[in-house]
């Protein structure tokens, strides 16, 4: 037994999450044989739509001007507006600086057109291997939407596996737009139509398992309004029971609720443009206790929400807490919620996922993110020093693989 020296228990840490490979469980990345989809490189990372929000607060330029910018026009206006003219202390900007700054790029020249030669001068390819690399990543799970005009066809042809991309299930336009997604999934041959009727929802059941199938999705996701309830007799509620729950059972496949976007708050930002408001937890346990079969993962934009999500978690272990979501996604609060999810879950929880939408960003976000998690975790086995618990060596590396990976993978092995 190799005791951890109670004096270095915060470089013990930072060593034991350097050798973890990580699964970064909720990305919107794409494997490269999605082509165009897999966004990398300066121009992306700017135009980020998070940094699109906070350009807008600094800048006077009408939202029609901006958006008839080509991408590297708009990507140099973010940059004079929140690097040159503003100190780029939000997360969303700070997260730019780490990136170049990791990639060897001198930020103290505040030289784009510099950057920009450095991300021409790579193949995109091998700049997948230096990020995942620099990141601490082994692998990351996708977001995959049948519904997608551009990804659909790849995943009916061409797809090509690659193992660092798993494949998830995203199905938003089914529960939150029936109206309109029954005659696309009608259009695919599944004999859907507007009503719910029982012969609906046995093709819809059809439409969920190909496809699933197909990607090999490792779990299924959608992303909810703070309105959602259960039980209800709205469609996404009867869709949800009646149609999609049954078939993650059968495939023991977790469904991963993400609750609390208010899609399009100001239209004028386009995808920029979402909002938030306080979810229902309860919603969350009324499906954990009436659908036992069932495995839940949950991530919920509130901060307010947190607190009680974690209780949930304590007495349903079909639920998997999951990441600090989009605006929960910042260091005071990954703070405040990595302490709340070890005080009241210990272990058994996944602290974080990244989110990201341009690959270079799984830089930042993990290097941000891993610095607090070992900051809260080394507190939390210095608290135990105090009480007389030394800490082996191999106990702290199981606990830090369990967190960045382990967990993710263990829950999908389970059978209830
Ligand atoms: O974090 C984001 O980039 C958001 O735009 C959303 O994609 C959110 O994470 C989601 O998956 O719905
Ligand atoms: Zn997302």
């Amino acid at each position: 037994m190799a005791t951890v020296d109670a004096r270095d228990l915060r470089g013990a840490v930072d060593r034991a999450m350097a050798r973890a490979k990580i699964t970064d469980i909720h990305t919107h990345l794409y494997a490269p044989c999605f082509g165009g989809l897999l966004s990398w490189g300066i121009d992306e990372l700017l135009t980020y739509h998070y940094l699109i929000a906070e350009f807008f607060r600094q800048s006077d330029l009408p939202y029609d001007d901006f958006w008839k910018l080509t991408k590297p026009q708009q990507a140099n206006a973010i940059w004079k507006t929140l690097f040159i003219d503003n100190s780029p202390v939000s997360e969303a900007c700070r997260g730019v600086v780490t990136v170049l700054h990791a990639l060897g790029l001198d930020v103290g020249r505040r030289d784009l057109a510099s950057y920009r030669k450095f991300f021409a001068s790579q193949t995109r390819d091998a700049y997948i291997g230096l990020v995942f690399e620099k990141a601490g990543i082994r692998d990351c799970v996708m977001t995959n939407d049948p519904f997608d005009d551009v990804e659909r066809p790849v995943w009916l042809n061409g797809y090509q596996a690659d193992d660092r991309f798993k494949a998830a299930l995203r199905i938003d336009p089914v529960l939150l737009g029936w109206s309109k997604s029954w005659k696309r999934l009608h259009d695919w041959g599944y004999k859907t139509e507007h009503r719910l009727t029982p012969k609906t929802l046995r093709e819809m059941q059809r439409f969920f398992r190909e496809w699933a199938t197909r990607t090999k999705a490792l779990y299924v996701g959608v992303s909810l309004p703070p309105t959602f309830t259960m039980p209800g007799s709205d469609p996404t509620a009867q869709i949800l029971e009646r149609a999609l729950l049954p078939v993650c059972e059968e495939l023991n496949l977790p469904l991963a609720l993400m609750i609390g976007v208010k899609r399009q708050v100001n239209p004028q930002l386009r995808m920029a443009g979402d909002g938030m408001g306080r979810g229902s937890v309860e919603a969350v346990e009324h499906l954990c206790a009436a659908f036992p079969k069932n495995k839940f993962m949950a991530t919920l934009l509130s901060r307010e929400n947190q607190h009680q999500l974690c209780v949930a978690a304590r007495k349903f272990r079909n639920l998997l807490v999951f990441g600090c979501w989009w605006f929960v996604n910042n260091p005071s609060i990954i703070e405040e919620m990595t302490r709340e999810r070890l005080e009241l879950l210990g272990t058994s929880m996944i602290p974080q996922h990244s989110d990201a939408r341009v690959i270079d960003q799984v830089i930042y976000k993990w290097s941000h993110s891993k610095r607090i998690i070992g900051d809260v975790l080394a507190s939390k086995y210095a608290d135990l020093a105090a009480s007389g618990w030394a800490l082996d060596e191999a106990e702290l590396q199981r606990d830090v693989d369990r967190l960045l990976g382990g967990n993710f993978w263990s829950f999908l092995e389970k059978k209830l």
